[in-house]
């Protein structure tokens, strides 16, 4: 079946829906598509953290701010297989990666490919997040067995031009067309809350839902507003509109996961529910996101046990 034509109307209208009547349609279109009762568990791992060049204002690690963060310089392989075990053994799918660069270094680029190929080696999903990619890059990802690659658009066009200034939205589609071409699966979403209108998140949901291909995997981060960005201060988003955000994403995206990624350290467990309820399927599992803190695994554990969700079944090691 082709998939549904969007267009600013009808997705403003989702979001103008009665919230049970958004909320409804969400979890039809997601039982459609999904078993409701499971819960994908991918755990984070920063690899290379701060100084990064970008100036993304959200974000701890760049460089262009005093955020408290020391700069550390790329894990060592063996170290990384050591804490890909340990998310492999408390039931994670997908061990991700992330590495605070504007692209990845000739010099450190060998190393990432050796860290994907034994993380795939112990039969967990690879996933890597290294800022630009060429084709070449994109290539040699895939080469080495990599099966997603996280690459956010984060907001409108519109509204990026005030987020981030050293590197452009369309910079951001080519990398994702690289990785498109390169046949690794996309895993692209954004942050919510911002200070971003509705519009903005309007067109945010438009153009990820107007790639050429709807990602694989949709990260919808809530704000953590972190102290020293220029964002500190920004008023937290109603949870209201955060929930519906992520049901106008399930309608829009019927077959992508929807990862409730960044914020679920602030958020109720009432909250979280709602969420799930609206589409979400799939979290960041384990203590710290790459440097933010996250809910404890076993916080994680109880609530999986109210919901009654199973969690995806993990591959067999190679
Ligand atoms: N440096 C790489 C890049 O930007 O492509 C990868 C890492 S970056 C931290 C991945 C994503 O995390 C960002 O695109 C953003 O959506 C999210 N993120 C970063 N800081 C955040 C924050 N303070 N609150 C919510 N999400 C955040
Ligand atoms: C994504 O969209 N969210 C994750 C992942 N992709 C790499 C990262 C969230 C980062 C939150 C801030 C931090 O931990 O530094
Ligand atoms: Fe760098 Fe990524 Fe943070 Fe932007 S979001 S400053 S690119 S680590």
């Amino acid at each position: 079946m082709l998939n549904q034509t969007w267009n600013h109307g009808s997705v403003q209208a989702l979001y103008e829906l009665p919230f049970l009547e958004l909320l409804y349609q969400a979890q039809s279109v997601h039982r459609q598509n999904f078993d409701n009762e499971k819960m994908e568990l991918c755990t984070l791992l920063s690899v290379k953290t701060g100084a990064c060049p970008e100036d993304c204002a959200y974000c701890p690690q760049s460089g262009h701010y005093k955020t408290g963060l020391e700069k550390e310089k790329l894990m060592d392989v063996n170290l990384v297989v050591s804490q890909a075990k340990q998310a492999k053994a408390q039931g994670a799918k997908r061990f991700c990666m992330g590495a605070a660069w504007k692209n990845p270094p000739k010099k450190d680029f060998p190393k990432v490919l050796e860290m994907v190929k034994k993380v795939k080696e112990l039969g967990l999903e690879a996933c890597v997040t290294l800022g630009t990619l060429d084709q070449d890059q994109a290539k040699a990802l895939k080469e080495n067995g990599l099966d997603y690659y996280n690459h956010n658009l984060d907001t409108s066009p519109e509204y990026y031009e005030e987020i981030i200034t050293t590197r452009t939205y369309q910079e951001r589609l080519n990398t994702l067309e690289n990785v498109r071409d390169a046949e690794i699966n996309v895993c692209c979403g954004g942050i919510i809350g911002m200070g971003e209108s509705r519009e903005d998140r309007v067109k945010f949901l438009l153009q990820l839902v107007n790639l050429p291909k709807h990602p694989e995997s949709v990260p919808i981060n809530r704000l953590i507003a972190t102290k020293g960005t220029p964002l500190e201060n920004v008023k937290q988003l109603d949870d209201f509109e955060f929930i519906r955000t992520i049901a106008v994403a399930r309608v829009m995206m019927p077959k992508s996961k929807l990862r409730l990624s960044a914020g679920r350290d602030d958020m109720s467990e009432t909250m979280q529910a709602l969420c799930y309820m609206a589409g979400a399927n799939s979290i960041f599992f384990g203590d710290t996101l790459l440097t933010a803190s996250n809910p404890e695994t076993h916080a994680d554990m109880q609530l999986m046990k109210k919901m009654g969700f199973k969690r995806e079944a993990q591959k067999d090691a190679c």
